[in-house]
């Protein structure tokens, strides 16, 4: 028997030799990287499971948010090529309860010579007979000069009003329909709100603008939603804040928690005026019609100098009013806490934070209430509730029964004695440091109490969500404090650690929390919505299922925890087309 056959030499048998060899080889790679270089797909574990994103590439801005024959529509500013903020158009969504979403195709491409460099924000108008209109800013160059970019308005209509999804839109043949005015510098143009209709049947609408260091709110009126004058003074400005972008302005009742018609103004009736420059500040006012400006409830709180609506990453938001559910809803930008060479290996960049409703405090009569809005239930999973639990010195206590990384927690706190409470002078300025100097692990008296969220077995990775009350200069402060410093064993992070405060008055005997968790973004509604802070995190192994929640008090006297409501949340569908 030839052992060695002759044939063994030939091309044709080493072909044959080679190929079982060449595949165990191919096999080993293969096993080799999945199961030792790859370790749990670290970037969809961040990818959130029921707040909005697209399905790819990078998103800013929300726009032109809108309820039309029965569906929500969502525009967001979104890069088609890049995760990279660039070649701005108008992604489009419709949904039927604002959370499961269904991607359209772009409303807006910069495609015209007043919209060159992009489509900015903007926003809709439902004008007669509830048909809505685009407005937004287009982006582009002035004489042929890149190096003189210009911004100005323009408008966007539906092709068909007969299509409840809105699917084309086609933009005005008189666009843009108002350039820069005399005085102001035409990159500092932008923005343009809802348009509201004022007694004489006019339409009123606002641009972002600043001179010098001047922020402010243009006014322009219409009698045809086409032709526009700016009025001969802005609605409102405030000294020294720079310039005002995303502006927004919205009746809220001062007796119920309803919101109210973008047009709607009169007794019972409070204005909000809403601007973005590094945050989204806010102030409650009066809006004086008969010529058109804005008037502070408290001036120390003016735009800028006073609330915010989120003390975390929130930014450009925007509201609009649900007719079918008679409310105000609020949507906001939460950018990513990683660097761009992250976004793009990621292959996408932000989120919107969790529709929320906004009404007026009533306690104050000059701030907001935030509220996830109540469609979040139909996520509710399995639930574990608690009442009075002890929370002693130093206690970390795992909560049993709950985990993972999509949440939805709500607690109440007993106050104690405050008596106690140690000496600190927080205030507006420094509330945020004070969270972060003192941290949640610090031992104070009381409190820092709270809770771990996205935390590992070990506590080595968590975000802590946290209270401390303390006796400030001017009365009794409780601090409210999310705490990024260990909410990941990855470095280049930004963890700053964000926080704000409310004064305690004598009669209080509780402070109450809701924590929305979603893989990468934990949401804070503090003091039945009174404070928010919103923060993105990454963990690298408090993840999906072994991400667990933790009770926690650090300081030295007792906390009682009154009730406690932890659920599962179940990701809400997010499809469609990529456009
Ligand atoms: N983002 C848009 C501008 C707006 C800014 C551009 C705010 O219209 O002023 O993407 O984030």
């Amino acid at each position: 028997m030839q052992l060695f056959p002759s044939a063994l030499c030939s091309d044709q048998s080493r072909a044959n030799m080679a190929l079982p060899f060449l595949c165990l080889i191919c096999f080993s790679v293969l096993y080799y990287f999945l199961f030792f270089t790859v370790p749990s797909k670290p970037h969809n574990v961040q990818r959130v499971a029921f707040h909005f994103q697209p399905i790819k590439n990078w998103m800013n801005d929300p726009n032109g948010p809108m309820l039309y024959k029965g569906y929500y529509h969502f525009f967001y500013q979104w890069n088609p090529y890049a995760a990279v903020w660039g070649n701005i158009t108008w992604g489009h969504a419709v949904s039927k309860d604002l959370i499961r979403w269904h991607h359209l195709e772009v409303a807006l491409i910069p495609n015209q010579w007043y919209d060159l460099y992009g489509c900015w924000s903007g926003s809709a108008t439902l004008v007669e007979e509830g048909k809505p209109i685009i407005t937004y800013t287009g982006w582009s160059n002035a004489s042929h000069s890149e190096d003189h970019k210009v911004q100005m308005q323009a408008l966007a209509m539906p092709a068909d009003y007969g299509d409840p999804l809105l699917r084309k839109w086609v933009k005005a043949p008189g666009n843009p329909i108002i350039t820069a005015p005399q005085g102001i510098d035409s990159n500092f143009f932008r923005d343009p709100t809802t348009a509201w209709k004022g007694a004489d049947g006019k339409w009123r609408m606002l641009v972002g603008s600043k001179e010098n260091m001047t922020g402010m709110a243009l006014l322009y009126r219409s009698p045809d939603f086409l032709n526009w004058r700016k009025a001969i003074t802005p609605l409102h400005s405030v000294n020294g804040t720079g310039m005002w972008e995303c502006p927004d302005f919205y009746p809220v009742s001062i007796s119920d928690t309803y919101g109210l018609n973008t047009s709607a103004y009169g007794q019972g009736v409070m204005h909000v005026l809403k601007v973005s420059f590094v945050h989204d500040y806010y102030t409650v006012g009066t809006y004086i019609t008969s010529n058109d400006t804005f008037l502070p409830v408290q001036s120390n709180l003016d735009v800028g100098i006073g609330l915010r609506y989120d003390y975390g990453k929130y930014y450009a938001s925007k509201s609009f009013f649900d007719a079918n559910k008679n409310r105000r809803i609020l949507f906001g930008w939460v950018n990513e806490s990683d660097g761009e060479a992250a976004d793009i290996s990621k292959g996408w960049a932000s989120v919107q934070a969790f529709p929320r409703k906004v009404w007026l405090d009533k306690e104050t009569n000059c701030s907001l209430l935030h509220w996830p809005i109540e469609e979040l239930e139909s996520l509710h999973r399995s639930k574990v509730t608690l009442d009075s639990v002890s929370l002693w010195k130093g206690s970390v206590t795992v909560v049993e029964g709950i985990k993972g990384a999509q949440l939805d927690v709500e607690a109440t706190f007993d106050l104690p004695e405050i008596n106690d409470a140690e000496i600190m002078d927080v205030s507006a300025e420094n509330a945020q440091l004070m969270c972060s100097e003192k941290g949640a692990s610090r031992n104070g008296v009381i409190g820092p109490f709270g809770f771990l969220v996205l935390a590992t077995d070990d506590e080595m990775e968590h975000t802590a969500i946290f209270f401390v009350v303390v006796n400030s200069k001017d009365g009794w402060k409780v601090l409210v404090c999310s705490d990024q410093s260990r909410s990941s064993l990855a470095t280049n992070l930004d963890k700053t650690t964000y926080g704000s405060f409310s004064n305690l008055s004598g009669s209080q005997t509780s402070v109450s929390v809701r924590i929305l968790v979603d893989n990468s973004i934990v949401e804070t509604f503090a003091l039945g919505g009174k404070i928010c802070i919103t923060s993105r995190v990454y963990p690298k192994n408090a993840v999906g299922e072994a991400a667990r929640l933790f009770l926690f008090n650090n300081g030295t006297v007792p906390i009682r925890m009154n009730s406690l409501i932890a659920r599962e949340l179940a990701g809400a569908k997010i499809d469609g087309i990529e456009s």
